[in-house]
């Protein structure tokens, strides 16, 4: 019985694989260009850090798979074979000391197993490598500020297109912003935040980044994007009525194409502190 349950087990776990593996695969290319109707899995990774964190969920996720399907199989089994039709005469065994050693080692085993690859990704993602290039986001009721430290100190506001005006653009409702955060492909870049009034969160899904905007405080966190591209976020702490009307805009381009727009911005965003919002795109 216990052999014939094992082999039925391994068989439920390769026909889970193979479903899985699929469906990632198809989620994969569907999710290339940022996020999808019906998506399941996450988004396609643009850093090394997300790589880092999908592979993590998806490890831990064949765990949660096997012993969901080993507890299954373990129910099943005794409700099929130690019912008291099947079994009228119950043994009165209370304790199993093999058992008990190895119900409390195989779990230790896992948790272990878990930790080491996730106190890793923990500290790597932890420790900032030395910065390329810094960004401030400050969080307000509801958009973002930026500023560029050290590219010249300007600084702009990024408020959420109206839904009209994502149309024409051709850009995902609720997720397009007036103005872009640009920062250049391969560079760590360190984003410093804070809130200007209560707290909120930048959070961008492909970089593994999210991170609280705290008034009175400032957080730090840093990414390296791996590739070109428009990535969108969203404000990811309840901050107010319109929390979901402030969503992050970040394009990555090329190490020419930044510094052009950084001449270009130094001039547009000159005045500092100057807000650049259109009353039209508030709605
Ligand atoms: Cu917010």
């Amino acid at each position: 019985m216990i052999r014939r349950l094992g082999a039925l087990t391994l068989t439920g776990l390769v026909a889970a694989m193979m479903v899985f593996g699929g469906m990632a695969d198809a989620l994969a290319q569907a999710a290339a260009q940022g996020p999808v109707p019906w998506q399941l899995g996450l988004q396609e990774a643009a850093t090394d850090r997300m790589s880092r964190i999908i592979d993590l969920h998806n490890f831990v996720l064949w765990i949660i798979t096997a012993i969901c399907i080993f507890v299954l199989a373990l129910l099943v089994w005794i409700a099929v074979r130690y019912n008291a039709k099947a079994n009228p005469t119950p043994t009165a065994t209370t304790h199993n000391t093999t058992l008990e050693v190895l119900w409390t080692v195989i779990p230790v085993a896992i948790l272990v197993a878990i930790a080491i690859p996730s106190f890793r990704l923990l500290y790597y993602s932890d420790v900032i490598p030395p910065a390329d290039i810094t960004i401030k986001a400050i969080g307000k009721q509801w958009y973002w500020s930026y500023e560029y430290p050290d590219n010249g100190n300007f600084t702009f506001d990024a408020l959420m297109l109206a839904d009209r005006v994502a149309a024409q653009q051709g850009v995902p409702r609720l997720l397009g912003t007036n103005n872009h955060v640009v920062v250049p492909i391969n560079k760590t870049v360190r984003i410093i935040t804070t809130g200007a009034d209560v707290i909120h969160a930048w959070a961008i899904p492909a970089f593994g980044v999210k991170i609280d905007a705290v008034p009175g405080k400032l957080n730090q966190t840093w990414f390296n994007a791996n590739r070109e591209g428009t990535f969108y976020g969203e404000c990811s702490e309840l901050c107010g009525a319109r929390h979901a009307f402030m969503p992050i805009t970040v394009e990555v381009v090329s190490q020419e194409r930044f510094d052009q727009w950084v001449a270009e911005a130094r001039t547009k965003f000159a005045t500092v502190g100057a807000p650049t919002r259109l009353a039209d795109e508030r709605r």
